[in-house]
């Protein structure tokens, strides 16, 4: 709840003070946001979006995607940054050492550590796997026809995970230590390899701010729309990453 709240008057403040900085550059617009937050430079750093902001419109907004990788990505990766800032040994750790590794995490720092490396980890992925590429014959598809049927039974399974997440969080595609996709979503900025439920191949952000500015409470909308702008090839590059066959 406070890390929700805190978000939002970030966000809002940023708007409010930077709104022109929005349309100049987002580069001097992203250092000019973290620079303002008070928080370690290192050593986790905001990735650049693999594309330009406007590239998934109409399906995903250009001013959703400023907002959410430039204010909200930007803020887990300060608030990580302060976390850490005490503890050299996990500052070596890349996120996602991190968050399978939690229960090494001293406890004082532990939920910031899972809400702020799970955001990281869990943008990082949403960003490389949009920006349209469609799905291709192969294991991935092969995998997907095995353990769905087929991909629309695929997407009516991670729709309906998404929709009946009651309030922030995820809904994703894993791939088992059993060899098998399945479907799950996780509150807030969990990850399925917190709790070894699997290696996620896909996930979908179904935190308001993914998608309220375009699509207000309409969540079901979003994610049919959702689809239009999947990168199968990053998600069958994962999928091969995990063991998958
Ligand atoms: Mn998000």
């Amino acid at each position: 709840m406070f890390q929700t709240s805190l978000s939002r008057r970030r966000v809002a403040t940023g708007l409010a003070v930077s709104g022109l900085g929005l349309m100049v550059n987002r580069r001097a617009h992203s250092a000019i946001h973290v620079s303002a937050q008070d928080a370690p430079d290192g050593p986790f750093t905001l990735p650049e979006l693999p594309y330009d902001y406007a590239a998934l419109e109409p399906h995903i907004d250009t001013l959703t995607m400023q907002i959410h990788h430039d204010k909200h990505h930007a803020t887990y990766i300060a608030n990580l940054n302060k976390a850490v800032a005490d503890h050299p040994d996990l500052q070596e750790m890349s996120a996602d050492d991190l968050i399978v590794n939690l229960d090494s995490v001293p406890e004082a720092i532990r939920g910031a550590v899972r809400n702020n490396a799970g955001g990281h980890v869990n943008h990082t992925m949403f960003w490389e796997i949009m920006g349209p590429v469609p799905i291709a014959a192969g294991s991935l598809a092969d995998a997907i026809n095995r353990d769905f049927g087929d991909l629309a039974a695929l997407q009516t399974a991670v729709n309906t995970a998404g929709t009946g997440r009651f309030g922030s969080g995820w809904s994703w595609l894993v791939l088992g230590a059993d060899g098998k996709l399945t479907v799950v979503s996780t509150p807030n900025q969990d990850n399925p390899l917190m709790d070894e439920v699997g290696t996620p191949i896909l996930g979908v952000d179904v935190w308001e701010h993914a998608y309220y500015l375009k699509y207000q409470n309409k969540r079901a909308d979003y994610l049919t729309a959702w689809w239009n702008v999947v990168n199968w090839e990053a998600v069958a590059t994962r999928y091969a990453a995990a063991g998958g066959q």
